[in-house]
């Protein structure tokens, strides 16, 4: 067939950066002039769309469903052609979760994917839209690839276009783009598959039929098929176990960020009267997890060490663990499991992509982020819903309820109360000037006393990646102190509104008294020491988080 490619001429457009995870912007700067296709052109000019020997290259392609990705996925179809790939693999309606994504990358060996999210940023018309690329071991890009990007989008100069009419994304099967092949495919089949390899669904099969009772929030977003799937129609859940289960453009109007500010009825149902068993909501691209018990929350670094300390009754991991990842922000719960397992266990900085190296090295089975974010080496990305099936897995086989598990998870390896204090949508110059002069005064920190906490150590995170020997610099001050507390402050790589400035506090109790305090509470000095140390209300005019998970 012939090819009708045009080759459009563009000039580069300023702040095309990928943060943490991808490209995030407001909607309508990603539905500007040449915005979309400015990037889409610089991605494909780094990964190229065929290989050495000219053969066009396969991608997967799909989104969390919100606004614009139906004519987003459009664009991107018609570049690929343009560009020379082979052959796209797209989720129907252009749905993929991302952990999905991240499968169908490598269970067709791809060379790659194109993932449409802002993940948990709310979506709509004047919403949060945002693209990023993934590899062929279907993990994120990582910063070498992103910053060439970037660079790239620096000195863009044209992108090509195919002319043709829209692909039929509704209507699963094989069509033709200008010669290249777009396959559209059921996006929950496979992975509804790959759960069902990992864990024990008989097990947990019997423990609904027995009268477990759950909710799982899908949060409008794209988690709703893929949990009614799997929770109601294999495992046999009640029917309307799943809510807001349809994903919708604008999320329902939902912010769907799974934590206790955003999934407030769920949390007011889990701590009703006659609350379910369990409870657990994911977030806009299905990567995210919280989960709660009957009147009580699981905080997500709690949650990563109780899944890595029970992994083994899953069939997927009764191997044990090769060693557990966590990103430095987390609470060192997951260490002290990895010390009890004897096994390995690494601090990444924030983001995904640096699980990546470990999990491909066979270094570590089992990571997870205080961002809501737990995954296995099964993908290469967190994933949501993993989680809740791991966690379903162990209450099956232990018969005990989340309390009394977190109780008995704490008796046996003390607690780290943990908390993150967000300060968002602060102005950047302010945010910015605060942390450089953390930065500064961190060797006068050492010795000093706050809150009658006495500094041990205080540094900018920098990390060397154990597998390729990469370096990242500047990955959040942190500030350790002589009884075990420690503070972070790092600013978010996800937001598109001015700045977020993230604290996590952290505090260490080693039982058997004082393990069932609440959480805030048990933490009072050290967010006292958070605020004075930082001088956050001097810098950015703030006292009070506006969100604290
Ligand atoms: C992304 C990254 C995570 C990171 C989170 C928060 O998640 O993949 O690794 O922990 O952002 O990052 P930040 O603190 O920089 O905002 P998601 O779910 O947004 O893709």
């Amino acid at each position: 067939m012939t090819q009708h490619v045009t080759a459009v001429a563009t000039q580069p457009i300023a702040g095309q950066k990928p943060g943490t995870s991808g490209l995030r912007k407001k909607t309508p700067v990603f539905m500007g002039r040449h915005y979309l296709e400015n990037f889409i052109q610089s991605i494909f000019d780094v990964i190229g769309c065929r290989d050495e020997n000219g053969k066009g290259k396969t991608f997967v392609l799909g989104g969390d469903g919100r606004y614009f990705n139906d004519r987003a996925a459009q664009v991107i179809l018609r570049m690929a052609a343009a560009n020379g790939a082979g052959r796209v693999i797209v989720g129907q309606g252009a749905i993929l979760s991302t952990p999905a994504a991240s499968h169908l990358i490598r269970l067709n060996k791809t060379d790659g994917g194109i993932i449409m999210s802002a993940s948990h940023n709310p979506g709509g018309p004047h919403e949060d839209w945002g693209v990023k690329f993934n590899m062929a071991n279907g993990g994120p890009a990582p910063e070498a690839k992103t910053e060439a990007m970037y660079q790239r989008t620096l000195e863009i100069s044209e992108y090509r276009i195919l002319e043709a009419q829209d692909v039929d994304l509704t209507r699963i099967g094989r069509q033709d783009l200008g010669g290249m092949i777009v396959d559209v495919v059921d996006p929950v089949a496979d992975y509804a598959a790959l759960m069902e390899s990992l864990f024990d669904f008989a097990a947990i099969r019997a423990m609904f039929a027995g009268g477990f009772r759950m909710r799982m929030d899908g949060m409008c977003a794209v988690t709703g098929p893929y949990a009614t799937e799997i929770l109601e129609n294999r495992l046999g859940a009640a029917p309307g176990t799943v809510v807001n289960k349809v994903p919708l453009p604008d999320f329902g109007g939902m912010h769907p960020d799974p934590n206790p500010t955003w999934a407030q009825a769920l949390m007011d149902e889990m701590f009703a009267d006659a609350a379910p068993d369990f409870g657990a909501a994911s977030d806009g691209d299905g990567d995210r997890n919280m989960v709660v018990g009957a009147g009580i929350y699981v905080s997500p670094s709690d949650s990563l060490a109780v899944l890595a300390a029970n992994a083994h009754l899953a069939p997927g991991y009764k191997a044990g663990l090769k060693g557990i990842a966590r990103s430095m922000p987390t609470s060192a719960a997951a260490d002290r499991v990895a010390d009890a397992l004897g096994i390995g266990k690494y601090e990444t900085p924030t983001g995904w992509k640096f699980f990546g190296n470990l999990l491909d090295a066979g270094k570590a089975t089992i990571c997870g982020e205080e961002s809501f974010g737990t995954g296995s080496d099964h993908v290469r990305e967190k994933d949501g819903l993993w989680a809740v099936l791991l966690w379903l897995n162990i209450l099956a086989v232990r018969k005990q309820s989340v309390a009394e598990i977190l109780a008995e998870h704490w008796a046996k390896y003390g607690r780290n109360y943990y908390s993150r204090h967000d300060f968002e949508a602060i102005d950047a110059a302010k945010a910015e000037a605060m942390m450089q002069a953390l930065r500064q005064a961190l060797p006068a920190l050492r010795g000093r006393k706050f809150d009658g906490m006495r500094v041990s150590t205080a540094d900018d995170f920098a990390y060397t990646d154990p597998v390729d020997g990469s370096v990242s610099v500047k990955q959040g001050v942190r500030v350790l102190f002589q009884d075990g507390s420690r503070i972070v402050y790092r600013l978010s790589g996800t937001g598109t509104e001015g700045a977020t400035l993230r604290v996590y506090l952290e505090r260490y109790a080693a039982g058997p008294d004082g393990l069932d305090l609440d959480a805030q509470a048990a933490l009072t000095p050290v967010i006292r020491a958070a605020h004075d140390m930082a001088e956050i209300a001097a810098h950015t005019g703030r006292t009070t988080p506006d969100v604290i998970t």
